[in-house]
């Protein structure tokens, strides 16, 4: 009875913040601060690309948190949303209601990409999580990176909070194998699938320093090639 009562609440909620004006301004500024990271990032591939001759990532996809989603989490953290103040609470307290994943072919492109970001004098960096160097229990890699970008809008410039993940194509393929299994329930043989998807993990995190290996080979030769 509780859940269904829950539930009621939450999708009013939803239902008020999807016509609020307040709610939709705020979700603009995160809609402009994922067009100005795309930018950054794409400008850094470009200039890459006609520096070293290759592309640092593979693809970028983008998000804007849903209400539905921005509620539960908030919910989850153990906030009260009945005083009304939503857009506030969503302000102060979550950091990824604007979401950049950057998929790249190697490590060392996502290190490299995560720094020449972070040296630009508008970015101010909040808080990283390296889940590549520290992965979780269950085998998730991924560098994730909470920025703080200018947005400049009618009123003047606004920092906005946007979460960048950076991951490589193989940590790609395994988050989203993982997601599935999040989201789904009654799973059978739940434990061995875990258990599985953590051992992929490991083999994935070999396969991505083999690559890495390799490409060092390559260029190393490359570079011999040119000398001789
Ligand atoms: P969605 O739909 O992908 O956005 P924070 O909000 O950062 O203070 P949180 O949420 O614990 O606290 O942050 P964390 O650990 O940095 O993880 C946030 C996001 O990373 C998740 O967003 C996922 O996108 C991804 N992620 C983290 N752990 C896992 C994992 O074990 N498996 C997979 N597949 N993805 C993971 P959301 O909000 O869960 O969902």
């Amino acid at each position: 009875m509780e859940k269904v009562e829950e539930t009621l609440e939450e999708y009013q909620y939803i239902r008020v913040l999807e016509s609020g004006r307040r709610f939709m301004e705020i979700m603009n500024k995160y809609r402009c601060a994922i067009m100005e990271v795309e930018t950054k990032l794409n400008v850094l591939n470009s200039e890459f690309s006609l520096q070293y001759d290759r592309n640092p990532f593979e693809s970028i996809k983008t998000r804007l948190k849903s209400p539905r989603s921005i509620i539960e989490k908030l919910r989850r953290r153990g906030f009260s949303l009945a005083d009304g103040n939503v857009e506030e609470l969503v302000e102060e307290n979550l950091y990824d209601v604007a979401g950049v994943r950057v998929i790249c072919a190697f490590q060392e492109d996502i290190y490299r990409l995560a720094d020449l970001l972070l040296q630009q004098d508008d970015i101010r960096l909040i808080r990283t999580k390296d889940y590549i160097k520290n992965p979780k229990p269950n085998g998730y890699r991924s560098l994730h990176l909470i920025l703080e970008v200018p947005v400049f809008l009618e009123k003047g410039k606004t920092p906005v909070k946007i979460e960048v993940q950076f991951r490589t194509i193989a940590m790609d393929f395994w988050a989203s194998v993982d997601h599935k299994l999040r989201y789904k329930k009654n799973v059978e043989d739940e434990e061995k699938i875990v258990e599985k998807l953590r051992q992929c993990a490991e083999t994935i995190s070999t396969l991505d320093d083999e690559m890495q290996r390799i490409r060092n080979m390559i260029e190393a030769g490359g570079e011999r090639h040119v000398k001789d």
